[in-house]
């Protein structure tokens, strides 16, 4: 990145000049003079020389009609109230640097736009809810801003008119700067989507409780549970993309030999910045006893021939949607007898739990078919004492697969996480809804009570799962799980 004018970046000259400045006069109105190492000649010349960019003819985006569906459900749940949705704002990583930017989940499902700082706010009417859709404007030039500013778009980029925003996203646009002061006046009940946006949150903070707020969330994330088509489209879109960083990472394996599992985790990572936003998740490149560590993202340690790889990775879409795939590979292209055993016990289990999944299946359902094939495993190695009946009873097959079978899928990579029990974990599953099935089996380098084959062995299978009208169709089937046909398509793509 490039450095800032001299000698003082653009937000400390105009920090400065905030200082010195009232605080409620407009920057425009402010002396060049205030501005150190900026001529006059230089704030008058800024002002001029600059081509009218704005965009006509928009299109609205893809999804318009959707977010409309979504905005128009939110508002018959809650009818007489403001509600308020924020996109959240940059968080620093360091000194002047920030993280990428996301934007948070309830606002980019409401409205399709993923910028930093937008406010969705849904305005009660006597018929309903006007929804505005609150986003700094393009630059001033006149004022300085455009180039003065750490937001102006000489340093962020060019950004849509509130008129090109209204246009791509069918929702009347207005600029976010005047939304505190809009909030602190406004009378009547109102909610908010908490832990985003600061500033908006401290503008109502005499206006809210904790407990409707939380009710707000809670509608926003069961409303997810269902996918509509456009989503499963996108869905479809993440998974294929993460289909082709599996491929890339099989054909690298030995340069990951060479180097490490970074050298994965790199790999994978290119594919989903190129085709998508970016990965959903911190990808799991974990290579050896490294499978047995459920979130093994330092991805920092050898890839050896002979060793399994566990790489559990999912690219995201530039509309926010993620995979979520694993699959456990042989780096040197053939499992081992012990790696095979264990390799086949968990397909059988994924296989149980997959044809678990139909409309009108208890969620649950998948979790427990899945579970009791890796406990009669367990039993028939002789690793815990039967019958199945207590293992399972008594959890204690859990000591090697850890983890639930697995979960909901979409914006989030663990999807509507704050839906109610009743509706998610102890609920029935609908046409439309997307999960994963996830079962593994792990055995610790350290773990005393299996004979010492099995240690260090870590083996998870994961596929995208959706729901349909007559059962279930696997969004990621196009890769390999079965082992020999694994081996198979390791084999074709190192050619
Ligand atoms: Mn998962």
């Amino acid at each position: 990145m490039s450095e800032a004018l001299n000698p003082e970046t653009p937000e400390a000259v105009l920090d400065d000049a905030a200082d010195q400045a009232d605080e409620e006069e407009p920057i425009k109105q402010r002396k060049n003079g205030l501005y150190p190492g900026v001529s006059d000649e230089l704030a008058e010349n800024m002002k001029s020389g600059w081509a009218d960019t704005e965009l006509h003819g928009l299109e609205p985006i893809a999804q318009a009609a959707r977010t409309a569906a979504r905005r128009a459900a939110l508002s018959a749940r809650f009818p007489g109230e403001r509600l308020v949705v924020p996109a959240g704002n940059l968080k620093t990583r360091s000194n002047d640097t920030e993280y990428p930017f996301r934007a948070s989940v309830e606002y980019a499902y409401l409205t399709g736009n993923l910028t930093e700082d937008g406010v969705l706010v849904l305005e009660p009417t006597a018929d309903g809810h006007q929804a505005t859709i609150y986003l700094l404007p393009r630059s001033d030039r006149e004022n300085g801003e455009f180039w003065l500013s750490g937001q102006g778009e000489l340093w962020v980029g060019r950004r849509h008119s509130l008129t090109e925003a209204e246009r791509l996203y069918g929702i009347p646009a207005s600029d976010v700067r005047e939304l505190p002061d809009k909030l602190r006046e406004a009378t009547g009940p109102v909610r908010v989507v908490r832990g985003y946006d600061a500033g908006i949150e401290a503008a109502l903070t005499d206006k809210v409780t904790a407990e409707r707020d939380a009710e707000l969330r809670v509608f926003l994330s069961e409303a997810r549970l269902v996918k509509d088509e456009f989503e499963v489209g996108e869905l479809q879109k993440a998974v294929d993309s993460t289909v082709r960083g599996f491929e890339d990472v099989v054909r690298v394996l030995d340069r990951a030999e060479a180097t490490s599992e970074r050298y994965i985790e790199g790999t994978f990572f290119l594919r989903a910045r190129v085709e998508g936003n970016d990965i959903g998740y911190g990808s799991i490149c974990a290579a050896g006893p490294h499978a047995c560590t459920l979130h093994w993202v330092r991805n920092d340690g050898p890839v050896r021939s002979g060793d399994l790889l566990l790489l559990d990775a999912g690219v995201e879409t530039h509309t926010l949607y993620t995979a979520d795939v694993t699959r456990t590979l042989p780096v040197n292209g053939t499992y081992s007898g012990i790696q095979k055993k264990i390799y086949d016990a968990v397909y059988e289990s994924q296989e149980a739990g997959i044809a678990a999944v139909r409309p009108g299946a208890k969620y649950r359902d998948f979790h427990d078919a899945s579970q009791r094939v890796l406990a009669e495993k367990l039993v028939e190695w002789g690793l815990v004492e039967g019958p199945v009946e207590r293992v399972l009873e008594l959890g204690l097959q859990r000591r090697w697969t850890l983890h639930g079978t697995g979960h909901m899928l979409g914006m989030d990579v663990h999807d509507c996480a704050v839906a109610r029990t009743e509706t998610y974990v102890d609920g029935t599953l609908e046409p439309g809804m997307c999960l994963t099935v996830e079962p593994g089996l792990y055995f610790q380098a350290d773990d005393l009570t299996v004979p010492e084959e099995y240690r260090g062995i870590g083996v998870r299978i994961e596929d995208d799962i959706l729901v349909t009208e007559d059962g279930n169709r696997n969004l990621s089937a196009a890769l390999p799980r079965r082992s020999d046909e694994v081996e198979a398509w390791m084999a074709s793509l190192k050619g």
